[in-house]
């Protein structure tokens, strides 16, 4: 099928791209390399060394990859050029990374609180208004989060897979029950646009028929996969700074480099996580998988085991040697939470996970280590604070 990889410059979109292309399907890279502007005005770079898209497109024919084409287009802004793309080019589905999806890096200032919700909100209208005033028929797939779900407690409940089974008291006495949405709880600016997405897609799914998949992913560890690691220009990117660096990989990247690992509080956090080739095959499997005319907003939970910060830093730490250090939080969140998910979807459709257990030595050794003369020390700490109460206690710690 022809599809539109949104955002496929990015960490989990340039991946997922030549997976599709690998898998047989034409794909066209629509992205606004906003992400690269970022790092170059944050002063940061991805811990490995990164291709020019053009430069990753010929890399990737020249390993006998099917050829891939590229559009420099901001969706968030040209509305009237994604709308005669998907005209002339009549897509049979949208993959769409296409937004801001650091959390620190939205809670760094006003201005990039406002960014952070232009680009999102607008992005994601601006495509399925452009899908309806096309009439074409095109399956979207959207990487959501499993932060829409909120980390506060969930009483020892199973987090559905986007719907939840309620019972309403009526005055009578009597009860019915429906499915609703699974209420929202973000725990950030960037989090916040994610859940404002999924009424989006709520709203279109009902009122136009719009075909949605929403995956809400969590947290995207390691690096490469089969395909990007045959050269070296299609190697995929590697963020460890405090705003765009994730937890693990930072963790991974810290223990290579010496550097005492960053808990925020007492690391009782517990997040979801996915390995890169795994976030990958779902992609492919939702895309393979589509909705059908009619049907409401498919939600897949995408992610395969969850963990407290605190127990995977002592992993980290037990496997290098790394040090443990607790800092204090610069986000307003929970010190603890449960977090058990219902991930039945994806494993029906065949995902074999990638644990961590498989693959955390093999990426301090192979990425980490490999690129440690590459990182600056100074770009690690988080100091994206949520409030002035949290930029107060970090400034004291310092
Ligand atoms: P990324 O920043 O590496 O990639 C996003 C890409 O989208 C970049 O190449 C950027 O240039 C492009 N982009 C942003 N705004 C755009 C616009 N207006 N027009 C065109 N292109 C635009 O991020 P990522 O880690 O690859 O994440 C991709 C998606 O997956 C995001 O929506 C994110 O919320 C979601 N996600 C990521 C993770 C993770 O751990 N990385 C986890 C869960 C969900
Ligand atoms: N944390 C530390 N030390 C660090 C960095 C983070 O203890 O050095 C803690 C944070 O305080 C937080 C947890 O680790 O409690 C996760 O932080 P993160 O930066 O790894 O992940 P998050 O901000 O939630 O965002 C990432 C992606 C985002 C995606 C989300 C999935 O950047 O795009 O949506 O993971 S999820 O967490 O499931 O919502």
């Amino acid at each position: 099928m022809k599809v539109f990889v949104l955002g496929g410059d990015g960490f989990c979109g340039w991946p997922c791209a030549v997976n599709l292309a690998d898998a047989g399907h034409e794909v066209v890279i629509v992205d606004n390399l906003s992400r690269r502007k970022i790092d170059i005005d944050l002063g940061v770079e991805s811990l490995t060394p990164i291709a020019t898209i053009q430069d990753r497109l010929r890399a990737w024919v020249q390993v006998g990859g099917q050829p891939m084409r590229f559009v420099h287009l901001d969706i968030a802004r040209d509305y009237e050029i994604l709308l005669a793309l998907l005209r002339s080019e009549r897509p049979d589905a949208v993959v769409h990374f296409a937004e801001q999806r650091a959390a620190p890096y939205s809670m760094k200032s006003s201005a990039t609180k406002r960014y952070t919700v232009d680009n999102n909100v607008n992005g994601t209208h601006n495509l399925l208004a452009a899908i309806v005033e096309s009439g074409l028929d095109i399956h979207i797939v959207h990487l959501g989060t499993m932060g829409v779900y909120g980390y506060g407690s969930h009483r020892g409940a199973t987090i559905p897979e986007g719907y939840l089974t309620v019972e309403v008291p009526q005055s009578d006495g009597s009860r019915f029950t429906e499915k609703i949405l699974h209420p929202t709880d973000p725990g950030s600016v960037y989090h916040m646009t994610k859940t404002l997405d999924q009424l989006l897609f709520f709203y279109y799914n009902k009122n136009d028929a719009i075909r949605v998949t929403d995956l809400h992913q969590g947290i995207v560890w390691g690096t490469n996969t089969s395909l990007t690691e045959k050269d070296p220009r299609l190697t995929n990117r590697f963020d460890y700074d405090g705003d765009y660096g994730t937890v693990l990989n930072r963790f991974l990247m810290q223990a290579a480099i010496g550097y005492p690992l960053t808990v925020h509080g007492t690391g009782g956090q517990t997040r979801a996580f996915i390995h890169i080739r795994d976030s990958v095959r779902c992609v492919q499997l939702a895309l393979e998988n589509p909705p059908a005319a009619g049907e409401k907003v498919k939600i897949f939970n995408q992610m395969t085991e969850s963990h407290q910060v605190g127990e995977l830093a002592r992993k980290v730490a037990d496997l290098t040697g790394a040090e443990v250090n607790l800092l204090p939080n610069p986000r307003k969140e929970a010190i603890e939470n449960d977090l058990i998910v219902d991930n039945r979807c994806f494993i029906e459709l065949g995902l074999k996970p990638t644990t961590l257990d498989d693959g955390l030595l093999t990426e301090v050794v192979n990425v980490a280590r490999r690129w440690a003369d590459r990182c600056d020390r100074s770009r690690i700490p988080c100091v994206s604070a949520w409030t002035t109460r949290q930029a107060e206690a970090i400034k004291t710690a310092a």
